[in-house]
């Protein structure tokens, strides 16, 4: 494989960077998780576009511009021969002393990784998810704000322990006043009475790219959308639910802390947003070529 390290395309195991990076040494730097679908890579240009607000949520400036990253991110995967699959970008402060100062850093590293990409099980897509709500609490918004996707993921990583714990791949996870917030790396929906409804960003969740896709989605199947503040309450009582994001596309939950979702079984909406998504994905993106 070649990983794209800044500006050059290495051999897998020559790909590094140094133990004095801040991104290793503090968790200093932004990521994104993309696919490629059938030759196309899916919604490119907004991965991009948050690449950069996350970048310039904690004053980092990324050395290449919008243009020239969504043609890296391309080349990675002609170099790779990936028409299929899953691209890390990473952004890093760079190497700099062994003290917090970002300002001592220089060389920021833009990595590219494309590879193939482990699919959840088919169960999971038929029967539906169990999930729990974890003790960890998101972070709070003037924290680590949960909407720059940082190389800080610990609080996610915390829930995803106590998910794994629980025996559950996913977890949900509440902000500081008891708000639904999101999972550990999906956004969560909720449908009632046949209304979608996800939680405000505000409430402590990334803008998920899927999240934006499924409201369209959503809209374009005739359900409405709305993004009010939800608890644990709303959830249980919902009639769907389902998790969004790149890796997981939409995956139906069933189950939540014990109590059974609707009929135990995927819903109607989430099938058809399932699908709808399936299609856009195999249909749309930037072409590899
Ligand atoms: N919330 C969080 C905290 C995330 O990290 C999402 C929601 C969904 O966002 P998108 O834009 O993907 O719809 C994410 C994204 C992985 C992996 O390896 C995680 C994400 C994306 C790709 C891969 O677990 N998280």
């Amino acid at each position: 494989m070649k990983v794209f390290v800044d500006g050059k395309f290495l051999d897998e195991k020559k790909a590094v960077v140094s133990v004095f990076d801040h991104g290793l040494l503090y968790g200093d730097g932004v990521f994104e998780g993309i696919r490629a679908y059938n030759g196309r890579v899916f919604k490119l240009s907004e991965h991009i576009d948050r690449l950069f607000y996350s970048a310039k949520a904690i004053l980092l400036k990324i050395p290449m511009s919008h243009k020239a990253i969504c043609e890296a991110v391309r080349q990675t995967c002609r170099q790779n021969k990936l028409r299929d699959g899953y691209i890390r970008l990473v952004v890093t402060r760079g190497s700099g002393t062994l003290g917090l100062d970002p300002n001592r850093c220089s060389n920021p590293q833009v990595i590219i990784i494309a590879d193939k990409i482990q699919l959840y099980p088919k169960a999971f897509y038929e029967k539906g998810l169990e999930i729990v709500t974890v003790p960890t609490t998101r972070n709070h918004t003037n924290a680590v704000n949960p909407a720059i996707k940082s190389l800080n993921y610990l609080n996610n990583i915390l829930a995803k322990i106590e998910a794994t714990n629980a025996g559950c791949v996913e977890a949900i996870m509440l902000n500081h006043e008891g708000f639904v917030a999101e999972c550990t790396g999906d956004n969560v929906f909720m449908i009632k009475d046949g209304k979608m409804h996800t939680p405000p960003l505000a409430a402590g969740a990334l803008h998920g790219i899927t999240r934006s896709v499924a409201i369209e989605l959503a809209t374009s199947l005739g359900v409405q959308s709305s993004e009010p503040n939800l608890t644990r309450y709303d959830l249980y009582n919902a009639d769907e639910i389902f998790i969004t994001g790149t890796a997981a596309e939409v995956v139906p939950v069933v189950k939540i802390d014990g109590r059974q979702i609707g009929r135990g079984k995927p819903g109607k909406i989430t099938k058809n947003l399932m699908n709808a998504y399936r299609n856009l994905t195999n249909s749309t993106g930037q072409e590899i070529l």
